[in-house]
């Protein structure tokens, strides 16, 4: 699905702003009681994009199960009478329902990626109608991610799962009423390559109805480097300059559908010429070893929770240049399409995630399941063919959304699942496959939990890279940082030993109190924090096949509530407002004389 953009072609209308929102107590969708139908009765109101939960005091919002309700009035620009009108939903978390008046136009399981409608023939151009859009937040045995709903004495309805961030839910990313032609490109397909200082840019297009396609490639000046016509092709770009980590040059494939040599649609598609590839215990981009530096990130923010904004967004990629990174991870759920797209400009690495978190029973709220309830639970104690099939859809719309963008180099399709007990074989490896075949030109990966160690993990033998996180000197040897380092420099290189694939750390981390302080090691200080981040450094700085360091995590964030999390996870580097702690200033020290070096 193409992003919505204005062309010579086709208009947007952003519908963001302030909506009417409502709480719905009554299920009203099971009953019938529709929202929908009229005006929604409700004194409240919600901005979009955001997340609804900490934008009101009263907790029964907050903690709500169930649907809320959105809903404005939109009038189609009156110069739209010959196109299609689309509504189009940057993402609802985590299923959304979208009514023109009182007509059901799209619905959409997933809570991260967007979904669109084409609402022609229930509209007028000129004229206004009414938009509601439901959003349900619950989270199932069923759904990506996974959750139980259960229902307390007092009848209220709670809502667990086993991820720590917090579930924020709503319309957290634009809303766009978009208009296209009726003959129009429906998708674009690039694949890069490079021969020598050629560039080689595949390219298929594909359209809804029937028309020629003829094809320019511009370069960051605006200036035609190559041209075509069919609706796939290979341009040759001579003297290419390249999409390189930290400089994130961009060409621009500007796509033009004629029907009798009239110009009926026109999309730009932007286009980064580099490679990615797995050799032996290497990664390498445009032919070159690459080393990963940078953070897991969230999504997060006060007040907005996960509700896109565009100065989170400038700020955090300055602090990420700041402090001498030149990579994320999407943890644990595909990011808003604005974050992608800073990424390709900006040369920024990114390794995509999808929102399949917590498919593992032996963790609970996010942390592995230490008092012992869910010691005897496994994997195929329900994660089973339903929950597959909406990991197999999570895995098709990521790579359909973001499969252009130069900055993602690697797929996730899971952070920690149980890889421990029977059957998780069989389930992942038919998603390691859709993935290869949906895309065959990055690897692909999952990250390993602390529990599936080399000797343990029936997965990794799929995965093109070990992803790993641990936490030796947090959640083992806490506070004791040589046993730590001699623990985890020997994981490593069973790991190294058993596979020789390449390896990152994409989580390592320790809960961090900005302020607190110590000449000892004291977890939770800020010293400590240091201390331990350094210990893994020595550590990979010793181990051939490491291929980067992605530290957990880039800001503090929140939580569902509990005893073992403190006004959410304190692992930031950066403070929930992007302050810095003292580990900052270290792994600036070390990061940045890593780029200098480069
Ligand atoms: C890992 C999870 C991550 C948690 C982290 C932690 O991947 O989402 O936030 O542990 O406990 O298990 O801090």
């Amino acid at each position: 699905m193409l992003t919505p953009k204005i062309t010579a072609t086709r208009e947007v209308v952003s519908l963001d702003g302030i909506w009417k929102f409502a709480v719905d107590t009554g299920a009203a969708v099971d009953t019938g009681a529709a929202p929908w139908a009229g005006p929604l009765e409700t004194t409240l109101e919600a901005p979009v994009p955001a997340s609804y939960n900490d934008l009101f005091t009263d907790p029964a919002i907050r903690d709500h199960v169930g649907w809320v309700w959105y809903q404005r009035t939109v009038r189609v620009p009156r110069g739209w009478a010959d196109d299609r009108v689309i509504v189009r939903v940057d993402a609802a978390t985590h299923h959304g329902v979208v009514y023109v008046d009182d007509r059901l136009v799209a619905e959409h399981e997933g809570g991260y990626l967007p979904f669109e409608a084409d609402i022609t023939d229930l509209v007028t151009a000129g004229d206004e109608f009414r938009l509601t859009i439901g959003v349900d937040n619950r989270l199932t045995p069923d759904t990506i991610p996974p959750g139980t709903v259960t229902t307390r004495a007092d009848g209220r309805l709670a809502q667990s799962y086993m991820h720590d961030f917090y579930n924020y839910a709503g319309l957290a990313r634009s809303v766009w009423l978009a208009s296209r032609p009726a003959v129009h490109v429906d998708d674009i397909t690039v694949v890069t390559d490079i021969d020598g200082t050629t560039g080689v840019v595949d390219y298929r297009v594909e359209l809804a109805g029937a028309a020629d396609v003829r094809v320019r490639l511009t370069d960051a000046t605006g200036a035609e480097v190559a041209a075509a016509e069919g609706a796939t092709g290979t341009l040759r770009v001579a003297d290419a300059h390249l999409w390189q980590p930290g400089a994130g040059y961009l060409y621009t494939l500007v796509v033009e559908v004629t029907v009798d040599g009239i110009v009926v649609d026109e999309y730009p598609q932007t286009v980064g010429i580099r490679t990615v590839a797995v050799d032996g215990g290497r990664f390498l981009i445009n032919g070159q070893p690459f080393y990963f530096t940078g953070f897991g990130k969230h999504e997060d923010s006060a007040v907005r929770g996960k509700g896109h904004d565009d100065a989170y967004l400038v700020h955090d990629f300055q602090l990420i240049d700041w402090i001498g990174a030149n990579s994320f991870r999407t943890s644990h759920y595909p990011y808003a399409e604005e974050v992608m797209d800073f990424a390709d400009r900006h040369g920024i690495v990114v390794i995509d995630e999808t929102a399949a978190v917590g498919l593992n029973k032996k963790i609970g709220g996010g942390i592995a399941d230490m008092l012992g309830g869910a010691a005897d639970k496994d994997f195929a104690d329900g994660f089973g063919p339903k929950m597959q099939d909406a990991h197999r859809r999570e895995i098709r719309e990521l790579i359909g959304r973001d499969k252009n963008h130069p900055s993602v180099v690697m797929w996730s399709i899971a952070n920690e699942p149980d890889t421990m007990s029977e059957g998780t074989d069989t389930y992942f490896e038919p998603l390691f496959a859709l993935a290869r075949e949906l895309d065959p030109t990055r690897p692909v990966t999952f990250v390993n939990v602390m529990m599936a160690p080399p000797n343990v993990c029936r997965v990794s033998k799929f995965a093109d890279v070990l992803c790993l996180n641990r936490y030796y000197g947090w959640y083992v040897d806490g506070g004791d940082l040589a046993s730590a380092e001699a623990h985890l420099e020997a994981e490593l290189r069973g790991w190294e030993g058993m596979y020789g694939k390449p390896m990152i750390m994409t989580e390592y981390g320790a809960d961090t109190i900005a302020g607190y302080h110590s000449v000892w090691d004291q977890p939770w200080s800020e010293e400590y924090q240091a201390s331990m981040l350094a210990m893994y450094h020595r550590v990979f700085d010793r181990v051939e096949t490491m291929v980067g360091e992605q530290v957990w995590n880039f800001a503090d964030f929140q939580t569902s509530s509990g005893f073992f999390r403190v006004d959410g996870n304190k692992k930031g580097v950066f403070t929930r407002d992007r302050k810095p702690k003292a580990a900052a200033h270290a792994l600036r020290a070390r990061w940045t004389a890593r780029r200098d070096d480069q």
